[in-house]
């Protein structure tokens, strides 16, 4: 006797009988088990495997019953680092790049960061909103449940707030969970020209309290960068972060490399991002403290980057890999996860397996949300997307297209988006 058929569940609401599932479990490729079902009770996954191992009891339990018509399932996907909310444009700074000028050039001009902090600070919450809706509705479209968005383009006080605001307001008014993070010291106002570490004790003795006091961000981030803050700033950001009780994670090695990955590591970050000249002890460090390595292979297209992110190294170290848009207006006006697979493949080498790991199972881990979504188990929140396609690695494939049939999210089917 099968002893899936006696497990003992709680009432099942809603029942999907005839898909192919792509649990992204690390059991065999992708998770993957064929002529599935999955019953949901309470919002959360009740029950899911083989469709002939089913209690017989659930269909008559069940409100619902769904016919999957053989599409494939996987987690709701996971964009675990966007910067989504912002005012203005920066098309105009792309053809400047494209006349030859770089992006680092551009930012220490007064440009680049700094010109959508002038664009952001004009706008109020419902005109951020306005702006803000049709990315987030683009993400969920190609099946995004989950997104992560930093503040960053206030730096003041008010503007801060106003952005962490917005975001939250996101989460509220769609069917998607929405997680902010706190990016004070992402560049420096010009107010503090001059003036870092006063800008840094700003961040950490005015913003911060009060962004942890209003519970308007669940992670702080940093900069760490040459154009950005030192390794001394961002760890006085870190520490600032750990007594508030926030989690901390950060922008990396993305241009040169100041072993933030190594303090990152060493403050538990969840996440470090970008890596490209993440070095040996980096990874390392990562491996050790249980970091996860976000790649965003839309910043490294979108600036024409050549520095591989050291990949080898990653799988080595077995240093869990997430993907995700970076969705900003400077660095990667990209509002495509499937796109952002696959440039992973394309770019950085990654298996189509790996590429999607990086957007479910990794991408809730660096979120420090792997015990309630990434993957499609027992007891976790019944968050997934159905697809028409042959197989898993069809979502890498195509380009500029999107196979997404439904999604569920927390059991409920998703209504059409508007
Ligand atoms: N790195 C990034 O990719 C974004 N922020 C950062 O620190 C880009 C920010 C921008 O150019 O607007
Ligand atoms: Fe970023």
């Amino acid at each position: 006797m099968n002893p899936a058929k006696n497990m003992i569940t709680e009432k099942v609401d809603s029942l999907w009988v005839n898909v192919h599932l792509a649990t992204m479990t690390e059991t065999g490729p992708y998770g993957m088990v064929k002529d599935g079902a999955i019953a949901i009770g309470g919002g959360k996954i009740a029950w899911i495997g083989k469709g002939i191992d089913l209690p017989a009891d659930f269909e008559s339990q069940a409100a619902e019953v769904y016919d999957g018509q053989s599409g494939w399932v996987t987690p709701g996907l996971v964009d675990c680092h966007t910067h989504l909310v912002y005012g203005g444009s920066r098309a105009r700074e792309f053809e400047l790049r494209l006349q030859g000028a770089t992006y680092e050039e551009i930012a220490r001009q007064g440009g680049g960061i700094r010109s959508t902090v002038i664009a952001t600070a004009r706008r109020m919450i419902k005109s951020l909103l306005n702006q803000s809706i049709p990315r987030l509705l683009a993400l969920m479209q190609e099946g995004v449940t989950t997104v992560e968005i930093k503040s960053g383009y206030g730096l003041d006080l008010e503007t801060e707030i106003r952005m962490l605001r917005v975001a939250r307001e996101l989460g509220e008014s769609y069917p998607v969970t929405v997680v902010p993070t706190y990016l004070g010291a992402h560049a420096l106002p010009p107010e503090f020209e001059g003036r870092s570490d006063e800008y840094v004790d700003f961040v950490c003795n005015e913003v911060m309290p009060e962004v942890a006091a209003q519970h308007l961000a669940v992670a702080v981030d940093a900069f760490c960068e040459g154009i950005g803050f030192t390794h001394q700033q961002t760890e006085r950001v870190f520490k600032t972060a750990k007594k508030l009780g926030l989690a901390v994670k950060l922008h990396a090695e993305q241009l040169s490399d100041l072993q933030g990955t190594a303090l990152a590591a060493r403050y538990g970050a969840l996440s470090a991002d970008h890596l490209e000249h993440v070095s040996q002890e980096g990874v390392k460090a990562m491996a050790a403290s249980g970091t996860v390595a976000v790649l965003l292979p839309g910043a490294f297209y979108f600036l024409r980057e050549t520095r591989l992110p050291p990949l080898d190294l990653l799988r080595r170290y077995s240093v869990p890999i997430a993907l995700s848009t970076d969705c900003n207006p400077g660095s990667s006006p990209v509002t495509s996860l499937l796109l952002m697979l696959n440039m992973a493949c394309t770019l950085f080498r990654m298996t189509p397996e790996e590429a999607l790991a990086g957007v479910t199972r990794n991408g809730a881990r660096a979120l420090g949300l792997q015990n309630r979504i990434g993957t499609l188990e027992q007891g976790k929140d019944a968050d997934f997307v159905i697809w028409d396609i042959a197989e898993p690695a069809e979502l890498a494939y195509r380009v500029g297209f999107n196979p997404l049939k439904q999604v569920v999210r927390q059991g409920k089917l998703r209504p059409e988006l508007s």
